[in-house]
């Protein structure tokens, strides 16, 4: 997905980068670029229109005439407001005992399929799910979630009732019996949307008074998603998008038109058939893949925020006259673990990889042994760890001698690294990704 719409903002980016300052007419014109890629990706016509213009007049704002990198911080202006236009990541709302799930949309979006994803998300979180199979419509509906919750081992409401107020009506009462404390609903999905469907809904809605009504779309659906989500949204009022199909070849448009159309947040995206293809939506993450880089800009700005800000300060001069040393190191990789989710972030930046292995919990114990067996000498100047001295700190700490140099390699990378984000700053490292 967005294979098409990263080619073209590249393109324009491409265009843009080496001209130096750029006249009015050149920034109209690429402007003129980005959102007809948006058009072409399917992306709803109000939603490109005000996405332009406020790319715009950011861009205005930003004194992009003046400035020596036009391409960069365009490119970097786009990338905020696709981040902004996926919307932030919003979690479950469950505030009741027990909270209900509603999942709704049309027939084929990946109700059922999400059902059962969600079942295993809120189980690897301690929750006690419990699904609700409320299609007593189509014949197969029950099997196909049957099937698929007793593969998964989830528990699932088994009674066959024929009508689905009193289905849910029993399901709940069994709930509080059993003390299940999230309730799953897997409506009836029609090929349009119907007075009879929503009715239906509806009289679920009064019935189970759930904290989430959760709209499943199918992000393939192109235009259509979202008048279709505006008719859910009307009708229901929804609290918020789970969109399926993620990892198709679809433009992309649905994603990113949803947030903005609807006001609803995208809470999960669907990124393939199997169970396990559920993720809660990272918007800079697709952000980042949208535009096809690590995005250094956001990685910075939320690392900041979460370090204490003598600290960053201390660190950056150090930084800046080459004298970051492995006790410093130590405490940075604690720190950046404590960011946030670091799988999402690490991935945004070139070379993030291999801080990511030094970063599991094993490799930083072992790391902080090697570290404590070094003199402050040692710890630095790590220039002077000649092979006498890597052996007395490998016995010294239980590790090997190659452990240590492992380490003093990935210190190295690590400071290159560090020395880049913060030498180029945001938009000159970009930049690096366009030639
Ligand atoms: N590739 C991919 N396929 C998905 C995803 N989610 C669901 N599907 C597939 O989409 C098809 C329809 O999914 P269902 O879960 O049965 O859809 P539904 O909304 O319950 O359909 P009805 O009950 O008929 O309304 C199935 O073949 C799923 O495997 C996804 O994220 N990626
Ligand atoms: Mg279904």
């Amino acid at each position: 997905m967005f294979d098409k719409l990263g080619e073209r903002l590249k393109n324009i980016a491409r265009n843009l980068s080496g001209k130096g300052r750029l006249s009015a007419s050149q920034v109209k014109e690429s402007m003129r670029d980005i959102r007809r890629a948006l058009l072409e990706a399917d992306v709803n016509l109000n939603v490109a229109q005000d996405f332009v213009s406020e790319v715009e007049n950011e861009a205005v704002a930003r004194k992009i005439y003046d400035s020596f990198t036009p391409a960069e911080t365009i490119i970097q202006i786009v990338g905020e407001k696709l981040i902004g236009l996926i919307g932030k990541a919003e979690p479950l709302v469950l505030d009741k005992q027990p909270s209900s799930i509603l999942l709704v949309g049309l027939q084929g979006s990946g109700k059922t399929t999400t059902a059962i994803k969600l079942g295993i998300f809120l189980k690897s979180k301690g929750k006690n799910p419990f699904l609700i199979p409320a299609d007593v419509k189509r014949p197969a509906a029950f099997e196909q979630l049957r099937d698929m919750a007793e593969r998964e081992n989830l528990p699932y409401f088994s009674e066959r009732l024929d009508n689905e107020v009193k289905l849910c009506k029993q399901a709940l009462s069994r709930s509080v019996l059993k003390r299940y404390d999230t309730l799953i609903f897997d409506t009836a999905g029609r090929l349009h949307i119907d007075i009879e469907m929503l009715k239906q809904i509806k009289q679920i809605k009064e019935t189970v008074n759930p904290s989430e009504i959760l709209l499943v779309a199918d992000s393939m659906t192109g235009q259509d998603a979202v008048n279709i989500a505006q008719e859910f949204e009307n009708a229901l009022g929804i609290t918020g998008i789970i969109l399926t199909k993620m990892d198709g070849d679809a433009r992309g448009g649905a994603a990113l038109s949803m947030r903005k159309v609807t006001g609803k947040p995208i809470k999960f995206i669907g990124i393939g058939e199997k169970v396990d293809a559920l993720e809660v939506l990272h918007p800079e993450r697709l952000a980042s893949r949208i535009l096809g880089m690590g995005d250094l800009k956001t990685l910075q700005e939320k690392a900041e925020k979460a370090v204490e800000k003598e600290e960053v300060e201390k660190f950056q001069k150090k930084i800046q006259e080459g004298k970051l040393d492995l006790e410093d190191f130590l405490g940075q990789i604690k720190q950046l673990k404590r960011i946030g989710p670091l799988d999402a972030l690490l991935d945004m930046f070139p070379g993030g990889k291999g801080l990511k292995k030094m970063m599991d919990e094993k490799q930083m114990v072992r790391t902080e042994a090697i570290i404590q067996s070094m003199t402050p000498k040692e710890r630095q100047n790590p220039s002077i760890l000649d092979s006498s001295r890597r052996k007395r700190i490998a016995s010294g700490s239980g590790t090997s001698v190659q452990d240590i140099n492992r380490l003093l390699k990935e210190f190295k990378m690590a400071q290159k690294l560090l020395k880049q984000m913060k030498g180029r700053g945001g938009p000159a490292a970009l930049s690096s990704f366009f030639r």
